[in-house]
């Protein structure tokens, strides 16, 4: 899954895409690297806080643009997005997928608008804040339980569900790669897995690095993540994903 942010203030690469040009022909280009989905958000999730909330109009008005040409490459879209409203008028215009960083418990409206159009969600486990104290594997196993009541009685079929433990969304970093080493905790729901680890901060307390230094942490903890059982990788460097995916897999083939 390649990352298109179409924001101010992405921690990593905000302010790179705001101009649709930009937008769409950094879409253009993760298509080409190979990109199997790509992920288009106008909402800085900002894991670590911060972040800037974006009311609905400017969120539509950012995507606005972009939204139409970038369905139009043929890989299918996700929309990354907390607001039902949002989704449904990116699912009309040809979005494939809902991406929720609040796994359908923000907005109460959106696990009826992701069931009415049959779309594939990503259930993403958050929170408000972390805590250093709890059990995050429980805290993530509880939250997407959760989630799973809210979708099965909106009617979302579990074979349209990813689960996503949420790297750096209300984790310490110790948490994060926690989740990580422990994925396969989550392995008991038998959905797919998605996991998002790109320049994320947890790579900076392992190797100190500013967030467009993070590649080789970036793919070493995507690498450690497909080996622990994610179907899906979310990053923004999608050509050296492609080539240290095919390779691991490569060499997991000939053992
Ligand atoms: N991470 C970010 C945003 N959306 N969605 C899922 N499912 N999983 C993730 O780990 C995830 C996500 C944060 O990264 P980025 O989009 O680069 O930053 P920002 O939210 O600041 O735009």
């Amino acid at each position: 899954m390649g990352v298109v942010n179409v924001t101010p203030d992405s921690f990593s690469d905000g302010g790179r895409f705001l101009d649709p040009k930009a937008a769409i022909a950094q879409a253009e280009s993760l298509a080409g690297e190979g990109a199997d989905i790509l992920d288009i958000g106008a909402e800085s999730t900002r894991p670590y806080g911060g972040a800037m909330p974006v009311s609905l109009a400017e969120e539509r008005q950012r995507l606005d643009p972009v939204l139409r040409p970038v369905v139009a490459l043929g890989v299918p879209v996700s929309i990354d997005t907390i607001k039902a409203e949002v989704a449904a008028w990116a699912l009309e215009a040809g979005a494939a997928i809902v991406n929720d960083v609040w796994g359908l418990q923000r907005d109460p409206d959106m696990a009826r608008v992701v069931a009415a159009h049959g779309a594939p969600i990503v259930i993403m486990h958050n929170r408000d804040a972390a805590d250093p104290a709890i059990d995050i594997i429980r805290d993530v196993t509880e939250f997407f339980s959760r989630s799973l009541e809210i979708a099965w009685s909106a009617g979302i079929h579990r074979h349209r569900i990813v689960l996503d433990p949420g790297i750096g969304f209300g984790k310490t970093p110790e948490q994060s790669i926690a989740c990580i080493a422990r994925l396969h905790a989550f392995a008991a729901f038998g959905l797919p897995l998605l996991v998002g680890a790109s320049r994320k901060r947890f790579i900076n307390t392992i190797t100190p690095s500013e967030p467009m230094q993070r590649l080789g942490g970036s793919l070493a903890a995507h690498l450690l993540a497909v080996e622990h059982g994610a179907a899906i990788v979310r990053a923004h460097d999608v050509a050296p994903t492609v080539q240290a995916l095919a390779v691991a897999a490569a060499i997991r083939r000939a053992r």
